[in-house]
């Protein structure tokens, strides 16, 4: 079980320490990121550790980087920090100002790692299963800390120090020896509450968090269109709810969804199917429908329809493929973006039943504030905090879905978007089917032994592929636009006999 922060800063995205200068440190701070950058520029292949040591910070601390002018008390805290997985556990220690401080590190994780205080002080890099306390001396303001290891500080290996009581917290004040003098300037605020904007949910986020015990996943099971041979008339209601759902460990967000859930409910059936949706806004704005499944002229059916209102949109599935359906309301990005989107698959004629079939749409979330509804900014901006399979981030990691050996599996993908396209990719499979947009891009009796090893979706495009697992095991599936998947992209098959 990984540690599970409350609110938190996100990650700094640069690669730099807090931009504060002229403190007794920042000549120190400038040295830490020189030796970075360089690290940086020969690839990775310089070790810190062979570049001029760092100042340590002294134990007495007599340099007063740390301790901010408090006065010593002759104490010492010590703390223990493990490593697991790409976290600091705790990822926030705590210090009496004044108090000189330990920090006894233990590295569980499976990769090398360090601990660099912004003051200087550090510990030598840690091989898994590695110990080392690292001397931060007096301690009298809040200090910040990162495993200095390309990337590691960015993908959220930060570790906060407060400093509390009398003389303590005050994070951005203090430059100067004497700033702490009066003894009381951060007095009662040296507790534990997060520095970043107060409640918002993407502080809140962290890709590598566990849900809670008992989690269950959306279920990804597609299941095969209802009703015999010849064609059939699919009647449904979507009804538009404005609902608060958790859409990561500890985020939740306003969702305006079809029916209560986003993506909304998969619809299924085959070429020459009739859909005949009742769309009704059961929400505080006007919303609507566009159903990509059917060719028709949009005025009518795609209008926007006030709250309480509600209206008939019928179409016909001339055309196979797995087929988008958003709310067309402005501004489109949005609504999509705040949960309006979904599937409907129209079987190609033919299609050959599997052992086990899956539907996953790929979307991506721009977080507001803890409880809000999507950021407006960040959608603007092509920022998006996570991005996430069936509405849920990394939920089949938690919770991941199940073949067997040898058994031939379907996963169809649809790319919601609204912005960012998606390379579905499963880690040690390999694909021998591909349906893409409503063609065959490869069969397994077709000609050569070709295969593939991505379905590639531009937003709002859409297919099938399938594979067979050689043998039991885990093997993760991402989009494999990296970022992405580091953002909660990303589940996993668990493969049993
Ligand atoms: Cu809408």
């Amino acid at each position: 079980m990984l540690h599970r922060p409350g609110p938190r800063r996100r990650p700094r995205r640069g690669p730099g320490p807090p931009g504060r200068t002229g403190t007794a440190s920042s000549a120190a701070r400038r040295r830490g990121l020189a030796a970075v950058v360089l690290a940086v520029a020969a690839g990775g292949a310089v070790d810190v550790r062979s570049l001029p040591a760092l100042p340590r910070a002294a134990a007495d601390g007599a340099d007063g980087a740390g301790s901010a002018g408090v006065a010593p008390t002759g104490r010492t805290t010590t703390v223990t920090v493990t490593v697991r997985g790409m976290r600091f556990s705790p990822d926030t220690v705590e210090v009496p100002a004044g108090n000189r401080l330990v920090i006894e590190v233990r590295n569980a994780g499976t990769d090398r790692h360090d601990l660099v205080l912004e003051t200087g002080a550090r510990t030598g890099r840690l091989d898994p299963g590695e110990r080392q306390s690292l001397d931060a001396g007096v301690v009298g303001r809040d200090l910040e800390g990162w495993c200095s290891v390309v990337g590691h500080r960015q993908a959220g290996m930060v570790l906060a120090v407060r400093a509390t009581g009398p003389g303590g917290g005050g994070a951005g004040g203090g430059d100067t020896g004497g700033g702490g003098a009066d003894g009381h300037s951060g007095h009662g605020t040296g507790g534990t509450a997060p520095r970043g904007a107060a409640g918002s949910a993407a502080g809140a986020f962290d890709p590598m968090a566990e849900p809670a015990a008992g989690f269950t996943a959306r279920d990804a099971q597609l299941p095969p269109a209802a009703g015999g041979p010849g064609p059939r008339v699919h009647r449904r209601t979507l009804t538009v709810e404005e609902v608060e759902r958790e859409v990561a460990p500890g985020v939740r967000q306003t969702l305006w969804t079809f029916g209560g859930t986003a993506p909304g409910p998969v619809l299924r059936g085959r070429v020459g199917d009739t859909f005949e949706i009742t769309l009704v806004n059961d929400g505080s704005i006007g919303h609507s429908v566009d159903f990509h499944a059917g060719a028709l002229a949009p005025d009518r059916p795609m209008r926007t329809i006030g709250p309480g209102r509600s209206l008939t949109y019928r179409f016909t599935a001339t055309r196979s493929g797995v087929w988008m359906y958003h709310c067309s309301t402005m501004p489109m990005s949005l609504h999509i973006a705040n949960g309006m989107f979904g599937a409907v698959v129209v079987d190609p004629p033919g299609l050959p039943s599997v052992d086990r079939e899956y539907l996953l749409v790929q979307s991506e979330m721009y977080l507001g504030r803890q409880g809000g509804t999507a950021d407006a900014d960040k959608l603007g901006a092509e920022e998006p905090d996570a991005v996430v399979f069936n509405g849920y981030a990394g939920q089949y990691s938690h919770d991941p879905l199940t073949a067997r050996v040898g058994e031939r599996v379907r996963v169809w993908v649809l790319d919601a978007g609204p912005n960012r396209s998606s390379a579905f990719h499963v880690v040690g499979g390999q694909f021998d089917t591909v349906y893409e947009e409503g063609a065959y891009r490869l069969r397994p009796d077709g000609p050569g032994s070709g295969g593939a090893q991505v379905l590639g979706l531009a937003p709002a495009s859409g297919g099938f592929v399938e594979l067979f697992f050689p043998e039991t095991g885990t093997y993760p599936f991402v989009s494999h636009v990296m970022a992405d998947a580091e953002r909660g992209a990303l589940g996993a098959f668990a493969v049993t006999r």
